[in-house]
């Protein structure tokens, strides 16, 4: 049996980080530790079911092709049951559920849960890296939760984090005071900071793009790649894709570099949903140093329409996020 203190990363878990956290707020209700402990909580289920994925259903059954959808659903149970029992949460908008979720025991909760219960749910069955997107609201409004409430612009993002299912469980938070990160060790259950106060590069030399698209794509994301392959003078970029959000974000913040789902001609406003994939991972993102756009717009500040909106999706190092914007723009010169 491992021994916490022999650990090299005890110095701090994910409850005690969170509970400084809580200290250094005025107004200290303990609803917002709560919340964040929840997502903890939700971190470590999520994290136990995955490790059975593919042992649960017999091989060939037809319960065994739609183990993936299924899994899906009990990530969004999970996190939904969870949420709830905090008392804090009023609305939760999951990509999963085409309606917001009435946090029918707290109608007036203080906060809006934007989730992503289970990014890149094909990976799941083939064992390759999958992730949860959360992103935490204040309400302006708290009263009976509605649609125009979730969309309100001036609901402001106090925290977002993922957690991301791979070799490893890992654990990134921003609570608006930067971005760190926690593994869980397995034989003690608690998650431990394994990096602090996460700074993304001002450049990379990797870009993470799904080049299937490259016939769909617009001139100046097609020009783009192709200088990312055929410099003039620099070195050319490398390529990297696991065809997850939060796997490719994660390598992104952790070594440098752009992770980018562009509009293209079948899917003029991308495939990543705005609120509970792209906004969670720009305060993120931002919040280490880097930067986050549609192309134009930075996506702290696009105003939703609709809880299920999409957007292109431009996400990293800031030098290979404005690069990207010149040629943007020096295409809309044209
Ligand atoms: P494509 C997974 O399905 C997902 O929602 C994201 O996690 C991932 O970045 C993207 O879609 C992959 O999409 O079109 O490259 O398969």
């Amino acid at each position: 049996m491992a021994n916490i203190i022999q650990s090299p990363n005890y110095h701090m878990t994910l409850s005690k980080f969170i509970f400084n956290e809580e200290l250094k707020h005025e107004k200290i209700t303990g609803e917002f530790t709560e919340l964040l402990s929840s997502c903890q909580t939700i971190a470590k289920a999520i994290s136990a079911m995955l490790r059975r994925v593919g042992l649960n259903e017999p091989y060939g059954t037809p319960e065994k092709e739609k183990e993936p959808m299924k899994i899906q659903g009990i990530a969004q149970d999970i996190f939904i049951k969870i949420l709830s029992e905090t008392g804090s949460v009023g609305i939760i908008i999951s990509r999963f559920s085409p309606k917001v979720i009435d946090v029918e025991k707290t109608k007036k909760g203080k906060y809006i849960l934007v989730i992503d219960p289970l990014d890149g749910v094909t990976n799941i069955e083939l064992g390759l890296p999958t992730g949860s997107i959360f992103g935490i609201m204040l309400r302006v409004d708290s009263r009976v939760p509605t649609v125009e409430d979730a969309l309100n612009s001036n609901n402001k993002m106090v925290a977002s984090g993922y957690m991301m299912y791979g070799s490893t469980t890992i654990f990134v938070l921003t609570t608006g005071e930067g971005v760190n990160e926690f593994i869980l060790d397995p034989q003690i259950g608690e998650f431990l900071l394994t990096d602090k106060a996460i700074r993304i590069a001002e450049k990379g030399m990797s870009y993470s793009v799904n080049e299937g698209y490259l016939a769909l794509w617009d001139d100046a994301i097609k020009e783009y790649i192709r200088e990312r392959k055929f410099p003039d003078k620099k070195k050319h970029y490398t390529a990297r894709y696991v065809g997850s959000m939060v796997g490719d974000f994660h390598r992104t913040l952790k070594r440098g570099g752009i992770f980018m789902y562009p509009g293209n001609k079948d899917q003029p406003f991308g495939k990543l949903e705005l609120m509970s994939k792209c906004k969670p991972l720009a305060f993120i993102v931002t919040q280490a140093g880097g930067a986050a756009s549609d192309g134009h717009t930075n996506i702290l500040e696009i105003v939703p329409k609709s809880i299920h909106q999409t957007t292109p999706i431009f996400i990293g190092s800031p030098v290979d996020v404005n690069e990207v914007l010149e040629f943007v723009e020096k295409h809309q010169k044209r």
